[in-house]
């Protein structure tokens, strides 16, 4: 079975996605996302000028040797734009071996280890009035987990929620620039945990509470944070510090009790070794997507499952639902699997471009048997919603310092 064609699409059912799909000579196809939000073009020619004409021809059984091949064979390894590339091409190929098989991708990654995927939700809000107003209606709908995001008094954006919330298009007017959100440390560690207090206070301890610093502490700073959070028992806290320097975990591990998690801009099991291994971390949050492909992902969690530490991939929009199938395919058979973040199933435009396996039953992600990953993409829906320049925003102090966004 020869890769006859790689075709590479961008499309924005709402944002956009890079999506590749892998032809055999034998009439199969399998589905991939390449999507890096903000710079979707550079995975674009890295696939098209650098990727599509080595695979040309090659056995599309050969997932191992396709990735290393890749991966070793470029040289220059790591890095978002090469890890996304190759991350479609693997997803792409597990894809069509479950097609032949006439399998299911989690077959072939060993089985099922549960029947469904337990998932937390977002509940976001202006004041924290309308986030614990939104947190009982996602504890009403059935999620058993809700990330709680707020803004805080007196800055004013509310910070690392545009995700879900606002459309960046919107913030970007005629001439796409990354919006710009200020940053105040003290405002917030002063702020965040009256938000989880009256959470308690109104839900109980029963719903396990996450929530994403984005990475805008420092680990003394995280540190201090995780203990004013002790109280109000969080399932994780994420991304409290950037992790380039593994080490500032250590810190923030020697101080506090709250579960921690990172990993969401990671690329491959490097980014996490030390996090792993030293045990500084609860929960690696690794996307297929932007850490290489299915391939990658079940070695990084058999690695943490002997450190204790248990996947939490990441579930943003900006991933393609070819992502979030391929997620929901390894926490299915993972024995180590700790929780999804989800985002809704997407409705409109995106369902008219992806057609997907998942279901949603009291807060856990069900997948539908289907072979292969189940996705399925309609090239000409896909081709009336062009291409739109966009970025994320950027953070900056009140002094006009550039911050960690
Ligand atoms: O900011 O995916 O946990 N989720 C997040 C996301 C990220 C975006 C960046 O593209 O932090 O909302
Ligand atoms: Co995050």
């Amino acid at each position: 079975m020869r890769i006859s064609d790689i075709k590479i699409f961008v499309s924005c059912p709402g944002r956009n996605f890079v999506t590749v799909k892998i032809e055999t000579n034998n009439g199969f196809y399998g589905l991939g996302d390449a999507t890096v939000n903000g710079r979707e073009l550079a995975v674009v020619a890295y696939l098209e000028e650098h990727v599509k004409h080595c695979l040309l021809g090659k056995d599309a059984h050969q997932i191992e040797d396709i990735w290393q091949y890749l991966y070793k064979g470029a040289y220059w390894r790591r890095g978002p734009i090469t890890m996304a590339a190759i991350a479609a091409i693997d997803m792409a190929l597990w894809d069509i071996k479950g097609k032949v098989a006439g399998l299911p991708v989690y077959q072939l990654l060993g089985g099922k280890s549960r029947h469904k995927i337990k998932t937390y939700a977002h509940a976001n809000g202006e004041t924290i009035e309308e986030t614990l107003d939104n947190l009982g209606q996602l504890i009403e709908q059935g999620f058993k987990a809700v990330r709680l995001q707020c803004a805080i008094p007196k800055l004013k954006s509310t910070y690392g929620i545009l995700g879900d919330k606002k459309d960046y298009y919107e913030l970007q007017s005629s001439r796409p620039l990354p919006p710009e959100q200020p940053w105040d440390t003290t405002k917030y560690l002063n702020f965040i945990p009256t938000l989880f207090k009256k959470a308690r206070e109104q839900y109980g301890m029963d719903i396990e509470l996450v929530h994403d610093v984005h990475s805008r502490l420092t680990p003394i700073e995280a540190a201090k944070l995780g203990k004013d959070l002790e109280p109000y028992n969080l399932l994780f806290l994420e991304d409290s510090v950037t992790a380039e320097n593994q080490q500032g975990y250590q810190q923030v591990r020697q101080h506090t009790t709250t579960p921690l998690a990172v990993g969401e801009i990671f690329n491959t099991i490097w980014d996490a070794k030390e996090l792993i291994e030293n045990q500084w971390i609860d929960y690696i949050r690794m996307a297929a997507t932007h850490g290489g492909g299915i391939t990658p992902m079940k070695k990084m969690a058999e690695f943490a499952a002997i450190y204790h530490v248990r996947t939490a991939p990441h579930g943003a929009p900006d991933l393609s639902p070819i992502c979030h199938a391929a997620h929901a395919h390894l926490n299915i058979t993972v024995n180590n699997f700790g929780i999804q973040e989800f985002i809704g199933l997407g409705g409109g435009k995106l369902k008219e471009v992806f057609e997907h396996p998942l279901s949603l039953e009291d807060g856990h992600i069900i997948l539908a048997d289907k072979p292969g990953l189940g996705v399925d993409f309609d090239e000409e829906a896909a081709q009336k919603y062009k291409y739109k320049r966009s970025y994320l925003p950027v953070t900056r102090l009140d002094d006009g310092t550039l911050w960690n966004w």
